[in-house]
């Protein structure tokens, strides 16, 4: 502990250039941190030498977005320093608590996509996996929310401003990037056609690297970010000319590039810049990957022996052109040769279903931006569309009479025609991978059955399923102290690097005394959140209500409406007498909407209405509240969660691939009341339907009553609580003076056709609200399903979700000596 005051204090001194006496929060926690990125760094780097050592194959993970959220708690509790730090801060002074506050999350992403990949990045850590996960250091991430006058205002994002103490900047190791310019075709002396790209603007690539421990294994993995940097301090010529001013602005154009995340979950936006990002992100990220093979190896074709790369969604689905191109035009191999590589490289994981999220990029863009790519990104279609030809005439089922073919060659091309010219980026991201997973198994067998058919028939292999998983290491342990102590000293700490163990709390549920210890960890938690909720929004909560938690983006298809009208439901029992019975509950809701998503933020407004009417009323809010968490975020979620009683997963059958927040509340012993969705599903069979509440259409009841023609005015009609509800909504109630301020979302229920089959599945939600409200009454047999429930979760580790890519896609395995804990 000495020793790490010492560090503590001389980084306040030296690095931070501070008087140690003057008790700075922030210098304190930048001091700490760094003492903590020192300890780390050793350890990264005997790690980066024996891959290389071993010439181990290595996986580099690329994902436009990660969502590591503070670091300082997870890394003392992978360092296993948590308490000689909290011992050590507080001879100095300060509470552990208070210095993480500091901390700015690193919200370098939208939602659980981004999330998932820093669960991935934690558990090839700490099974020792030789990964590396590549992405934008964006100067400003995720935007931060506040809530004005009900509404969302969206406020930059400066996380930069108060300086990363964990990320190592480096300056002197730069990558090109190309864009626009043109391509020559020429001949060379062996008489082959050569193509090379020239000309266009250069930006420079820097890399960035923060530093993953894994749990307690002395393993330090790499997450590395690029960020832009013009290159025109270098342009002589610009000086020269005595355009000095020129030159600055060109140099702040080119740095716009890795300047913001582009805040759309779920929609695409489809701009120019998105397309830079992603390139500019692409080409640093592979180049970078070659520059590390060629210190080994100088066959090309050894490459899908040591390296593995799968792509986080189709946004970086550009890297199977230039790894192409880098082959083809630098390395000069054959079309076929490079082909294979290509294939055998990369896979691919699909996020979503929904048609408005699948990527297009209009060939006119690509053709200015990245020539050679698109000529590239032709000629894969041209061979391609040839095999499938050749396929669909040698099948047995091969009547295919042109027509036929001619409609499955449109479907399946890597070109739209429609509504303009542009190139289908999974299409891409199918042919050019050897692995297409989904990311739950029903998402899986839609990908396969609707969304991807085609493929599925020509490529019976390739896709596959990898479910979902969160690491226990932040989602129990770091963000549940009291829970997962309770649970250490019933069963150790195990469970924390194997999550299954947890199935011996099972027999524990039966125990009186372990249930009351269990109850008295959540009270705790309620307490705690109680106080942040007291600190932050002045609002004083009850902690004996059940706590009802709706977090995550605002979305339609995760039908926070749905969630609402149940609200509003219980407000009019309660106001007209009719709920004598009504357990007590206040609903929290939190979650950002896309800033160009107009449905998503007059929902948001909507809820703070109803929250508003609701709380204001003295004739229900001791029995009902409504509280909405502004700026919902990963370090929110971490208190959130534990504090959880009731986890609302309730999105359109179907719609939600797989979902991870389910599986952090149920972990944390919340009971789920959820839709037959995503992973959803899978949870209620490992830990069975009936200690679940779920309810509603599932998916191919949907279909069939969307063929049959789905009527949403008869539900409208037929159920008078709906119909009030909906006519308070659409009526002044909530929004006194401002007459039709949600007028649209009853709109789109009623008259808009109800995409997401919200008021088909109201009454059984209601029904589902009812069980789960009764329940909570008898709090012995709602704390034994709560401990069965986190008992079974074992399955949804992302170390187990980590372990399935490691063996079926990527074929590597765990560094020896690293599989067990301890290691070099
Ligand atoms: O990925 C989410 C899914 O909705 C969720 O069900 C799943 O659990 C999770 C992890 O597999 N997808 C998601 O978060 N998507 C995005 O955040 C996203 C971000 C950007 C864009 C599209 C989707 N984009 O096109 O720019």
């Amino acid at each position: 502990m000495e020793g790490l005051k010492k560090d503590v204090i001389r980084h306040v001194v030296s690095s931070l250039g501070s008087d140690y006496a003057s008790k700075s929060a922030y210098n304190y926690y930048n001091a700490l941190a760094l003492a903590v990125r020192d300890r780390l760094i050793d350890n990264w780097i005997k790690t980066q030498r024996s891959y290389y050592d071993e010439k181990a194959k290595r996986v580099y993970y690329l994902s436009l977005e990660y969502l590591p959220g503070k670091s300082l708690m997870n890394n003392l509790h992978c360092l296993g320093i948590y308490e000689t730090a909290r011992k050590a801060m507080s001879d100095l002074g300060f509470s552990l608590e208070d210095l993480a506050e500091q901390e700015w999350d690193a919200g370098l992403g939208n939602g659980g996509l981004g999330r998932l990949a820093s669960c991935f990045l934690d558990s090839m850590a700490t099974l020792g996996i030789p990964g590396y996960g590549y992405g934008i250091r964006y100067d400003y991430g995720i935007f931060h929310q506040v809530i004005e006058d009900g509404k969302q205002v969206e406020q930059a994002d400066n996380w930069m401003r108060v300086g990363n103490p964990w990320a190592y900047e480096r300056g002197q190791h730069l990558f090109p990037v190309r864009f626009f310019g043109e391509v020559k075709n020429w001949t060379d002396e062996y008489g082959r056609l050569r193509h090379t790209w020239t000309a266009g603007d250069t930006v420079l690539a820097m890399p960035c690297d923060m530093l993953v421990p894994g749990w307690d294994n002395h393993h330090v993995i790499n997450m590395r970010l690029w960020s832009a940097r013009s290159d025109v301090e270098f342009d002589l010529d610009f000086f020269n000319t005595g355009n000095y001013l020129g030159a600055v602005e060109e140099k702040i154009f080119d740095e716009k590039i890795s300047k913001v995340l582009y805040p759309s979950d779920q929609i695409e936006e489809g701009r120019e810049l998105r397309l830079k990002q992603q390139y500019f992100f692409v080409t640093a990220t592979i180049q970078d990957i070659l520059r590390r093979f060629r210190k080994k190896h100088q066959d090309m074709t050894e490459l899908p022996q040591s390296v593995a790369i799968q792509l986080n969604d189709t946004h970086p689905a550009i890297a199977i052109a230039e790894l192409m191109r880098i082959l083809l035009d630098e390395d000069l191999l054959d079309w076929e040769v490079a082909w294979d590589i290509c294939v055998s490289t990369f896979a691919y994981t699909n996020h979503t279903i929904l048609p408005e999220a699948l990527e297009t990029w209009p060939v006119s863009l690509l053709e200015r931006m990245l020539p050679r790519h698109m000529q590239i990104i032709y000629e894969i279609n041209a061979r391609f569309l040839r095999e499938v030809e050749r396929v669909a005439r040698s099948e047995d089922c091969g009547q295919l009479c042109h027509r036929d073919l001619d409609h499955l060659k449109q479907r399946v091309s890597l070109i739209q025609e429609r509504p303009i010219k542009s190139v289908r980026m999974a299409h891409l991201a199918i042919i050019g991978s050897h692995s297409v997973n989904g990311v739950a198994a029903l998402h899986t067998e839609l990908l396969k059955a609707r969304v991807f058919d085609d493929f599925q028939r020509l490529y019976p292999q390739k896709i596959n399923n990898k479910t979902n998983g969160v690491t226990p290491r932040r989602w129990l342990w770091s963000a549940n102290q009291p829970l997962s102590r309770l649970i250490a000293s019933h069963i150790g700490t195990g469970f924390v690097r194997n999550l299954d163990e947890l199935t011996q709390l099972e027999p524990l549920a039966a125990d009186p005394a372990f249930r009351e210890a269990w109850r008295a960890a959540k009270l705790e938690n309620k307490q705690r959140l109680q106080a942040y909720i007291k600190r932050k929004l002045m609002r004083e909560l009850h902690t004996e209500h059940l706590f009802d938690v709706h977090i995550k983006r605002i979305h339609e298809y995760k039908r926070q409406v749905l969630n609402l009208l149940h609200v509003v439901t219980a407000y009019n029992r309660l106001r007209h007498g009719q709920a004598a019975d009504f357990t007590p509950r206040t609903v929290f809701f939190g979650g950002k909407a896309a800033p160009s998503y107009f449905m998503a933020k007059r929902i948001i407004h909507a809820i703070n209405a109803v929250a508003a009417t609701v709380n204001a009323d003295s004739r229900v809010n001791d029995k009902l509240q409504v509280v909405y968490l502004p700026n919902y975020c990963v370090s929110q979620a971490e208190r959130v969660i534990p504090a959880t009683e009731l986890s609302e997963q309730i999105s359109t059958a179907g719609m939600e691939a797989s979902g991870t927040g389910n599986m952090k509340f149920a972990l944390n012993g919340a009971l789920t009341i959820g839709t037959w969705d995503g992973a959803t599903i899978e949870m209620a069979q490992a830990i069975g339907p009936e200690l679940l509440f779920i309810f509603g259409m599932r998916e191919d009841e949907l279909v069939s009553l969307r063929q049959h023609g789905y009527n949403p005015m008869l539900y409208y009609h037929g159920d008078e609580e709906l119909r009030e509800a909906l006519d308070m909504l659409r009526s002044d109630a909530f929004s006194p003076g401002q007459h039709g301020l949600f007028a649209p979302l009853v709109d789109n229920l009623l008259h808009g056709g109800d995409r997401f089959f919200v008021l088909a599945d109201y009454r059984q939600y209601l029904g589902a609200q009812q069980d789960v409200g009764r329940l909570y009454l008898d709090q012995e047999e709602w704390t034994r399903r709560s401990i069965l429930n986190a008992a079974r979760m074992g399955f949804f580790s992302s170390d187990r979700a980590i372990s399935q890519y490691a063996r079926e896609i990527w074929d590597v395995a765990p560094m020896a000596g690293l599989q067990n804990g301890k290691g070099a």
